[in-house]
């Protein structure tokens, strides 16, 4: 009975976040932003990766940050710093973000003056696999410092992400990363995901990174960019 009651109250949280979701991408895209969904364990380097980015292609593309973390704004101060327009959003707790927060959190930005638009989920590889966001493109980290194994024993953020990166791949000689085993765990769970793997640190593999963005952003702006 115990059990029953658990997975009727999970399906009709799931159901209410989903229509939420809804909400957003109908209004993500009549605003045409391009939404990014981030996902990764604590520390991936999610925050360092996107004030990279951001700022590398600021010239080139619109774009602002919703963060989520169970408490402080430090994630906000660091993409601020890299001059980048943060919205932070404190889960007090929540261990990831739901679509209505991303609703609200969204209202505080001009969604119509931005090309992209990047949520920094809450760092943790499991609860916010399972929440739809709204987002056009959903993204999930793993560094090298992880181990090699982490795709599988957490495959329900990899499966639904279409993109993936490994990164911090500068410290890879030092941690004794085993490459192959690692790119073959994430083919194994997510074979559709565009793969990179990148250093924020050195800018190694930031290029293809780079692109597979535009593209994205290009495509949902119907633009073709040589
Ligand atoms: N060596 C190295 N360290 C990195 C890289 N990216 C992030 N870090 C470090 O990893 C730690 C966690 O990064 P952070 O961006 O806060 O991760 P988040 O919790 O996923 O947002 C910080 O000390 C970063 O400086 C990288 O590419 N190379
Ligand atoms: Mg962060």
């Amino acid at each position: 009975m115990a059990d029953r009651r658990t997975v009727i109250v999970e399906a009709a949280l799931l159901g209410a976040n989903d229509e939420r979701a809804a909400d957003n991408r109908r209004r993500f895209a009549a605003c045409g932003v391009t939404v990014v969904n981030l996902l990764s364990s604590p520390g991936s380097g999610k925050t360092t990766l996107l004030a990279r980015t951001l700022a590398d292609l600021g010239p080139r593309l619109r774009s602002a940050v919703i963060v989520g973390d169970l408490a402080t704004d430090l994630d906000a101060q660091r993409l601020r710093a890299a001059g980048i327009d943060a919205v932070q959003i404190a889960t007090g707790g929540t261990c990831h973000l739901e679509a209505g927060m991303v609703a609200e959190a969204a209202g505080r930005l001009d969604l119509t003056a931005l090309d992209l638009l990047v949520i920094e989920n809450v760092g943790n590889l499991v609860c916010p696999a399972s929440f739809d966001l709204g987002e056009a493109v959903r993204v999930v980290l793993v560094s090298v410092t992880e181990g090699e194994d982490k795709p599988l024993k957490y495959p329900v953020a990899f499966k639904s992400a279409h993109a993936a990166a490994v990164t911090k791949i500068d410290l890879a000689t030092v941690t004794g990363f085993d490459r192959d085993r690692a790119l073959a765990a994430i083919r194994a769970v997510a074979p559709q995901a565009a793969l990179f793997e990148v250093s924020a640190r050195t800018g190694d593999g930031l290029d293809g990174w780079y692109r597979y963005l535009m593209a994205e952003v290009d495509r949902r702006a119907g633009r073709v960019r040589r």
